[in-house]
């Protein structure tokens, strides 16, 4: 039986709070570790050789998938499993290394787990076991060639890059590429989506409003042929409608948009708070209001949480029941209060 190689590419710069622990998740893994480095000046290049890994330097040159295309030109492997140096693998190591007998012929997708700093959980799925032909397009938020079917692997990575004192080092180099793309191409929704999630996550809901509302207008409303971003666009769009307070605005959106995901425990949650917030700005439609907020949180708990891209862990259990808690606290009914505690 033909035995085929995995190869681990890396791009890293100025990553020595978190590469060791990145290239010790795989080392028993994979039969070569690459790293292309784009210009540490940290201890980056000496521990990640120290861990194993072989070292290769490139000039920065404002491009994600260029760089990574450089590892992957330098990966021998059959199979490459892309990994970036704030991740690390928390389960999953026999999934990757039942690619040694398995020709490489379709593209792998993994869970990845990101803790933000509000306490939550949000995950995602990304292609990063690849075949060793596949090669990255894209500037910022650079994306893979798919080579074969997408295929879910039973693989997964925590990444802690999400939370606030990561952030606060790549937010300027992140939105600075991504103004460069949108130069380029300003119509683009993507681009806008991956603007306005920039400044949702450095907790700028007015500006990434702004970046929601170009995605909007140049993409439409939610269909079957929506890109895997729009859960997580219509969540987060929703959300910073609710933070800066425009809670019709947010009303407004969420309506013909329920229709499409009013399976999203996401969503429900989200809208949940839109509803509530924009009872306690209008008194006089609280008898109204409340009870559809009671239900968008009664909807998460009884869809469970959810897989869709973006999913927050807890948005169809345990953070809507805390939510409702919270209401039937507030509205002195103590004893649906008391039943979701255990929930919550
Ligand atoms: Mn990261």
């Amino acid at each position: 039986m033909a035995t085929y190689r995995i190869s681990l590419a890396m791009i890293a710069r100025d990553e020595a709070r978190c590469i060791v622990r990145a290239l010790e998740s795989v080392r028993d893994v994979v039969d070569e570790m690459v790293v292309v480095d784009t210009g540490s000046t940290d201890d980056t290049v000496a521990l990640a050789e120290a861990a194993g890994a072989t070292v290769h330097h490139v000039a920065w040159v404002d491009d994600f998938a260029q760089a990574k295309n450089a590892a992957l030109d330098h990966c021998s492997g059959d199979w490459v499993l892309v990994l970036d140096a704030d991740e690390w693998l928390v389960s999953g190591a026999e999934a990757v290394a039942a690619l040694r007998s398995t020709e490489p012929g379709f593209t792998g997708l993994v869970e990845i787990a990101s803790p933000t700093s509000d306490g939550n959980v949000t995950m995602i799925r990304q292609a990063r076991v690849l075949p060793g032909a596949a090669r990255y397009t894209g500037r910022i938020h650079e994306q893979p060639e798919i080579i074969g079917a997408e295929r879910q692997l039973d693989v997964r990575l925590e990444h802690d890059g999400y939370l606030a004192e990561q952030l606060a080092s790549k937010e300027g180099r992140n939105r600075r590429l991504l103004e460069l793309a949108l130069a380029e191409d300003p119509d683009n929704p993507f681009l806008w989506f991956q603007l306005a999630r920039a400044h949702d996550v450095a907790r700028s809901p007015e500006a990434a409003c702004l970046g929601f509302e170009q995605a909007y207008r140049l993409s439409g409303p939610s269909g079957p042929d929506s890109p895997p971003w729009r859960h997580p666009f219509v969540v987060r769009y929703l959300a910073c409608l609710v933070m800066t307070g425009r809670t019709q605005d947010a009303i407004d959106f969420a309506v013909p948009e329920l229709e499409y995901w009013h399976g999203s425990a996401d969503f429900q949650f989200m809208l949940g708070h839109a509803l509530l917030q924009h009872a306690i700005a209008n008194p006089e439609l609280q008898p109204e209001v409340v009870p559809l907020a009671e239900q968008a949180w009664q909807t998460c708990l009884s869809l469970g949480d959810s897989d869709l891209p973006g999913a927050v862990v807890g948005h169809g259990s345990f953070l809507a029941a805390r939510a409702l808690v919270d209401l039937y606290e507030s509205i002195g009914r103590e004893a649906d209060a008391e039943r979701l505690r255990r929930l919550s």
